[in-house]
């Protein structure tokens, strides 16, 4: 995945004709567009396909499962042109590392800690445990919340030079630069840039804003 921006889609629309025109409208400003199960739901699996024409795509299915449906989950994903795949740490060392081995060349993020405020509750106290079997299992980066920078910078201190990703920026309070200043690579944005009116626009105000801190 190219760092040009630093900046993520979260393209959780359901309506797949409206997420490939933002797609497309956000594709020059957009490191790589993230999908989620709302959108894989509403359109169906190739939607991974048809989206890996316009940029990287990473599959967010949060995949928490034993190693023989992980292996399954992955491959599906990446045989549609996935680049990345989104798995929780928390299912254990067996199971992650079955995930690192069926994506092959494509990347697998971790889930340290969520940014929602029950991310607090059981991914908190364990998210520098996950990272560090994340990094024993050869993980490509962690997802670490833009809502707690001070959880981005302890992952970072685990995580040397893998990725983070950082989600929680806009709607959910966090904040861009913040984020990107902590330690995140790139941050990830979904309401905040496809509900915006013009989200070609606000893609471009985000991309601006994180430019010094890249
Ligand atoms: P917005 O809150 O609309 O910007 O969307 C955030 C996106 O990031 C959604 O697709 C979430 O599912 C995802 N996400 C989080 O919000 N928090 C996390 O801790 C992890 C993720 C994720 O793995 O991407």
């Amino acid at each position: 995945m190219r760092r040009d921006t630093g900046l993520i889609i979260a393209l959780d629309e359901t309506d797949a004709k409206r997420a490939l025109e933002v797609a497309r409208s956000v594709s020059d400003t957009v490191d790589a567009i993230k999908i989620n199960w709302p959108l894989i739901l509403s359109a169906g699996p190739n939607i991974i396909t048809q989206m890996s024409e316009i940029s990287d795509v990473i599959c967010d299915l949060k995949v928490a499962d034993i190693p023989n449906t992980v292996r399954l989950i992955v491959k599906e994903a990446v045989s549609r042109r996935a680049s990345g795949v989104i798995v929780h740490a928390f299912t254990g060392e067996d199971s992650l590392r079955e995930a690192v081995s069926a994506a092959g060349t494509a990347e697998i993020y971790a889930v340290t800690e969520m940014s929602h405020p029950g991310g607090e509750m059981f991914t908190a106290p364990h998210a520098e445990e996950m990272a560090e079997m994340g990094v024993r299992c050869g993980v490509a980066g962690f997802i670490a919340p833009a809502t707690r920078p001070d959880r981005i910078r302890a992952v970072r201190s685990i995580a040397g030079d893998l990725k983070i990703l950082s989600p929680g920026v806009g709607a959910q309070g966090g904040d861009a630069s913040s984020a990107i200043s902590a330690g995140a690579d790139y941050v990830i944005v979904g309401r905040a840039v496809y509900g915006a009116d013009d989200p070609a626009s606000a893609a471009r105000s985000i991309a601006k804003e994180i430019r010094p801190f890249l």
